[in-house]
């Protein structure tokens, strides 16, 4: 069975994003949560995930003797190991739309990551939405956010993006 490595499912988004990928899809896998002691050479995060990742970072996931890091990959896999499960849009022009926002998501809005860092339990409805709306945000990222939010709500296949959109976008 595949084996998925993760963080702290409160703080890593990182982890979330395949956790939520997989079990979205009714895929089966074993998750392996890690506990982030420290990001030190010495720690036992570290140890246990440096013989796994060859970044030394969450989320991998194991599949025999298969290792496969980093989100986008870990997605890329799982489209390709379970074709029946349509992870990407069918349509060409969809999926490549799709794998766009992806690449920018994956690559981009470091400010924004920076700025509003994951924290499920904090309640932060207060600012929330209103602080993604805000022309004013802080990573200046906003119009882009919202461009890929709106690119996502016109792909009728991704049906978790576009069932409850944001009253924003
Ligand atoms: N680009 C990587 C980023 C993964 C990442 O930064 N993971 C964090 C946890 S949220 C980590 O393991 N950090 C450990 C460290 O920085 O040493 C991915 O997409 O998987």
């Amino acid at each position: 069975m595949l084996k998925l490595y993760i963080g702290n499912k409160n703080y890593s988004s990182w982890s979330m994003r395949p956790w939520v990928l997989l079990k979205q899809a009714g895929i089966e896998f074993e998750e392996v949560m890690l506990r982030f002691d420290s990001f030190d050479a010495d720690s036992k995060f570290k140890q246990t995930i440096a013989p796994i990742s060859p970044t030394g970072r969450v989320p991998a996931l194991v599949d025999g003797d298969l290792a496969v890091w980093d989100t986008l990959a870990i997605a890329e896999y799982a489209a390709e190991k379970f074709p029946a499960k349509n992870l990407w849009p069918t349509n060409l022009n969809a999926r490549a739309t799709a794998r766009s926002v992806c690449a920018e998501m994956h690559s981009g809005f470091t400010g924004l990551r920076g700025n509003c860092p994951m924290n499920i339990e904090a309640h932060l409805s207060d600012i929330g939405c209103a602080a993604t709306c805000s022309a004013s945000c802080r990573c200046g990222k906003a119009c882009s956010a919202h461009t890929v939010a709106r690119c996502c709500l016109v792909i009728s296949a991704w049906p978790m993006l576009t069932s409850h959109p944001c009253a924003c976008v």
